[in-house]
């Protein structure tokens, strides 16, 4: 064994090699291959998964360089209650996290992962989050025993070579171990270990569980991090807006997973605002890393290269840009794939095909019903397209800007039928933190759990922070007094719903009217009233040119209802409670504030 993974070791770091061969023990996989992110190894990869079924290739012509693949079918989502923060004591991952011991969760896991690569080869994947030699980013070690995952971190993540002479001989990286194992979600764990920089997943398939540069590194390690060290990970898009004869201005925006971050990262001007010329550059669609850089501005930084989106309701209409983006070198997980080579989900473009394979693998045809008389999917309500960043008709080469892009305003955000108006901005930094981390959403299909469910989920990290929330906050709070010029910050919510449960707002590119307004607050311009929740537009405020919306559904957009905000408030003291006296001050202060101006 040793033998076979000296012969072929591309680097001379020592503890990398030590680790490799350690945890080659403990898989015993049949051979050790190191990624070298080479075209070559993509195409020997691609076939030798074709081969075996984990790959399906799709139309040459019509989707050139795309694959399907199908994952388990209890393993399609992240599993919340199966991910683990292993931190020496138990306070420090808060009370918002599953906990374990770290030697409880290395002993668990180790017998899980013993043996668990018998027959398969073990791959040593060196990938880097941000651009390679940035002060922003950081570079990680992920050991899989699956292709899936090789080549979705290819996508992902700036990989290979390059990577491992960034490293050097002595730089440091974080460990990630992942094995499918035999796919059980009774072994399945998705682990965290910060103090050691390390990250173990074993038993799952899922992207979201499995590409370890994403939610394990980008978010839950860095998180970690970022505090160690001055800066915030976040679970963010970053947004460039350009208006005609003005400088480009950037946004990032934090909203729960599947509620359209993809979508506004690549929003597209209504027809009513195309006049107005705005260009849209689209820097990144789910994580942000923030750092306050020497001119005292918070600056942003994609740590990916690549997007792994919701599929579901994903056509020309409601995103163009991420439909030609998936056109080419994508792969498409869990969708329906239809006769001809191509795919299909629900909500893609076009009427549902006639007849196909499901996302089970199963004949499927419309109309079909399970046992129980529920409708068949021909798609996972979950299943995702990965695809490079480059291919972005709206990309920007700011993504390779080692020092990040300046933020001029960030946006939270939730997917709540009542409380929150269209769009607030709070009255200062300390406020807008406290805006955050009072966020609600309704829980959607990218985690395993009951979908519609209302859970309190403070900056879209609840599943994400790799340490106690009370902390988190605190470093927020710090991070603003750092800032010389802090962004301005704003809460949205696109999913209001009338009496008669449709959505009030149209959503998709129409939210662009909203981002309008918010840039013009940066600016020190854009009329607003100032309510008990915050500065909310006044209801002629916003451009609605061509836009079929009365005024009374405008009202009842932006209106701030007292007795709702208040029943809210109660469930946001059940919420913060549990962080006793960690939770800072000033986020109860902002809370009595605000109950004390929704009651005079
Ligand atoms: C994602 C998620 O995949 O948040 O981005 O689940
Ligand atoms: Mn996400």
């Amino acid at each position: 064994m040793r033998k076979a993974v000296e012969k072929s070791v591309p680097t001379n770091h020592q503890r990398l090699v030590h680790w490799v061969e350690e945890m080659a023990k403990l898989c015993q996989p049949d051979r050790v291959i190191w990624c070298d992110g080479s075209e070559e190894e993509k195409k020997r990869l691609e076939q030798e998964a074709v081969s075996t079924g984990e790959l399906i290739e799709l139309n040459k012509e019509k989707l050139p360089g795309c694959f399907l693949h199908r994952s388990a079918h209890n393993d399609v989502a992240r599993v919340e209650g199966l991910t683990y923060i292993c931190t020496c004591k138990k306070d420090d991952a808060g009370p918002t996290n599953n906990w374990m011991a770290p030697r409880e969760a290395y002993e668990k896991a180790s017998a899980i992962f013993r043996g668990s690569m018998k027959g398969r080869a073990m791959y040593v994947v060196p990938f880097c989050m941000g651009p390679i030699g940035s002060e922003f980013s950081k570079i990680g070690i992920e050991l899989t025993d699956s292709i899936y995952v090789v080549l979705n971190m290819r996508i992902m993540t700036r990989m290979g070579q390059a990577v491992l002479d960034a490293l050097g001989s002595d730089g440091g990286f974080t460990k990630g171990l992942h094995s499918k194992a035999d796919l059980r979600m009774d072994r399945r764990f998705i682990l965290h270990f910060p103090e050691d920089s390390t990250i173990w997943s074993v038993g799952s398939g899922y992207g979201g569980n499995v590409l370890l540069g994403k939610k394990c590194l980008a978010l839950r390690i860095g998180s970690w991090l970022g505090r160690q060290e001055g800066w915030m990970a976040e679970h963010m898009l970053i947004l460039g807006i350009e208006k005609p004869g003005s400088p480009v201005k950037y946004v990032t925006a934090a909203f729960p997973s599947a509620c359209g971050k993809t979508n506004l990262a690549m929003v597209v001007p209504p027809e009513g605002l195309k006049r107005k010329g705005y260009k849209i550059w689209t820097v990144g669609d789910d994580i942000a890393w923030l750092r306050i850089g020497d001119d005292g501005r918070l600056r942003a930084v994609n740590p990916e290269s690549g997007f792994f989106g919701v599929l579901q309701g994903t056509n020309s209409k409601t995103n163009p840009i991420a439909i030609l983006t998936m056109r080419r070198n994508s792969i498409f997980t869990n969708v329906l794939l239809r006769p001809d080579g191509t795919v299909w989900w629900e909500g893609a473009d076009g009427e549902p095909p006639t007849e196909g394979i499901d996302w089970r693998g199963n004949p499927w045809r419309p109309g079909m019903k399970d046992e129980d008389g529920k409708p068949i999917f021909a798609a996972h309500p979950n299943s995702r397209f990965t695809a490079p960043i480059s291919q972005c008709p709206t990309y920007t080469d700011k993504m390779e800007d080692p020092s990040g892009v300046p933020i001029s305003a960030i946006i939270f955000g939730g997917r709540h039928a009542r409380v929150a108006p269209l769009v607030y901005e709070s009255f200062n930094w300390q406020h807008g933190v406290y805006v955050g981390a009072q966020m609600a959403s309704e829980r959607t299909a990218a985690q395993v759990g009951k979908v519609g469910e209302v859970r309190r989920d403070p900056m879209a990290m609840i599943p994400f922070c790799g340490y106690n929330m009370a902390d988190y906050w605190r470093h927020w709070l710090q991070m603003g007094r750092k800032l010389k010029y802090p962004p301005k910050i704003f809460h949205v919510n696109w999913f209001q719903t009338g009496k008669d449960g449709q959505f009030l707002w149209p959503g998709f590119r129409d939210n662009l009217r909203v981002l309008e307004w918010i840039l013009e607050r940066v600016d020190g311009e854009g009329d607003a009233d100032e309510t008990a929740v915050g500065y909310v537009p006044r209801s002629d405020r916003l451009d609605l040119t061509g836009l079929d919306l009365d005024q009374a559904s405008m009202k009842e957009l932006l209106a701030v209802d007292r007795r709702e905000w208040l029943a809210d408030l109660k469930l946001q003291e059940e919420f913060f409670a549990q962080f006793g006296d960690r939770l800072p001050q000033e986020i109860t202060d902002e809370k009595d504030n605000l109950r004390k101006r929704l009651t005079t």
